[in-house]
């Protein structure tokens, strides 16, 4: 019987409880879990914010061992080390055969009715079944997901690291580089310097930009924004974010602006911090009823900005995965500096509580 922490419903602290976990069914594998991230996406379930079928065992940013593997599975096997991905992706759907595997059909279904692919789950709790947060559930010692939605990684990775791939490392990274198009010298501006945004800023980094304009309103974040790449730190607490990042872009704006944190207001104001011609990429989640108001004429139409969504960073896990661990083994990308602190399973509420200071980037259950 796995421990597992439990949304029972919107407003409630998660519950840890002995769960029940039934066996892998056919394409599915259990895994272990060595490590599991908490995003703010874990507390946008709690707070109503992000939709989620409940009761569901919540935690989508997981790294682990498989342990069992059902039938039919061909692509992994017991003692891999692997990866979670949030969106299962099947690799010959529409959107998969398009190179757009994070809005793969398969996994977006399962992601919509809280099962796997087959919509049911293999958590249960005094015989009610408990839904698996995003096919995944890695706030549990043990979770079983699709076969497709698993990714073998090297052994000498350590889990705590690789778990942050899962979710924050993907999204954020695979925003820069996938979704945008950051150009070499590129000025790109970050808002939200959160476990996403620094993700953002490293991701902005790789893929050449030269200025990189971090803005946050805590101090702190914006201090460990410059050691993953920032080059500037605008704080949004000091007066009009929009005016101090198109004063670091000689007036224009900047090429490219990302949102990494899920408000109305800080959407806007990222539309608003892109130049024209360039873009402005929002990975936050705002609640699901925020609307989004835009002059046409000036801005979409005579200005060209364009304004793109990304999800899950435009990523293939099957191709992004491997790629993010191998630069993080050649020293390339920061993983062991994200993890500000390890917790256990038990301390998962108080990770949601420390997400605002500015000490933590993510906070890191450690099931070690
Ligand atoms: P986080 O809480 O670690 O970071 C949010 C950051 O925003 C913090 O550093 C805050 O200080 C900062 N902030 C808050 N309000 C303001 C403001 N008004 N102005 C400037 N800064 C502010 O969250 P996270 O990095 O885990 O997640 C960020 C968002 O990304 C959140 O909405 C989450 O749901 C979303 C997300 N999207 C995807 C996707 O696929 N699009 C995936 C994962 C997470
Ligand atoms: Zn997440």
């Amino acid at each position: 019987m796995p421990k597992a922490a439990v949304c029972k419903e919107i407003g409630s602290k998660l519950e840890i409880a002995d769960v029940d976990l039934a066996p892998p069914q056919a394409g599915e594998v259990r895994v272990r879990l060595g490590a599991s991230g908490v995003c703010h996406s874990d507390l946008s379930v709690t707070t109503g914010q992000l939709l989620q079928p409940l009761p569901a065992v919540l935690g989508h940013e997981g790294a682990g061992t498989v342990v069992e593997v059902g039938e039919g599975v061909t692509n992994l096997a017991e003692g891999d080390h692997v990866v979670i991905s949030w969106v299962p992706q099947c690799g010959t759907c529409y959107f998969c055969a398009r190179d757009q595997g994070e809005l793969c059909e398969v996994g977006s279904m399962a992601i919509m009715t809280g099962g796997l692919l087959d919509t049911t789950s293999r958590f249960s709790l005094g015989g009610q079944s408990l839904f698996h947060m995003a096919a995944s559930g890695t706030f549990s010692e043990e979770t079983v997901v699709p076969a497709m939605g698993a990714v073998k990684i090297s052994d000498d990775i350590p889990l705590t690291s690789a778990a942050l791939i899962g979710c924050g490392v993907l999204t954020g990274v695979g925003a820069a580089l996938n979704t945008a198009s950051i150009r070499p010298g590129d000025s790109v501006a970050v808002v939200g310097a959160g476990g996403v945004g620094l993700n953002v800023i490293q991701g902005a980094k790789l893929a050449g930009a030269e200025r990189i304009i971090a803005v946050d309103m805590v101090e702190g974040k914006l201090e460990r924004a410059r050691d993953f790449g920032a080059t500037d730190a605008v704080n949004a607490s000091d007066g009009n974010a929009v005016a101090q990042v198109q004063e670091l872009t000689s007036g224009r704006g900047a090429d490219v602006a990302f949102e990494v944190i899920g408000l109305e207001s800080t959407v806007m104001q990222t539309f608003e911090m892109a130049r024209r011609g360039g873009q402005a990429v929002i990975v936050g989640v705002p609640k699901m009823e925020s609307r989004f108001d835009v002059d046409v004429a000036l801005s979409l139409v005579m200005g060209e900005k364009q304004v793109r969504g990304s999800w899950y960073g435009s990523s293939n896990v099957h191709r992004d995965i491997p790629m993010l661990a191998g630069l993080y083994q050649e020293g390339k990308l920061k993983l062991d500096e994200l993890v500000s602190r390890t917790i256990t399973l038990d301390q998962v509420n108080d990770a949601f509580e420390a997400m605002g200071s500015g000490e933590v980037a993510r906070s890191v259950i450690d099931y070690s």
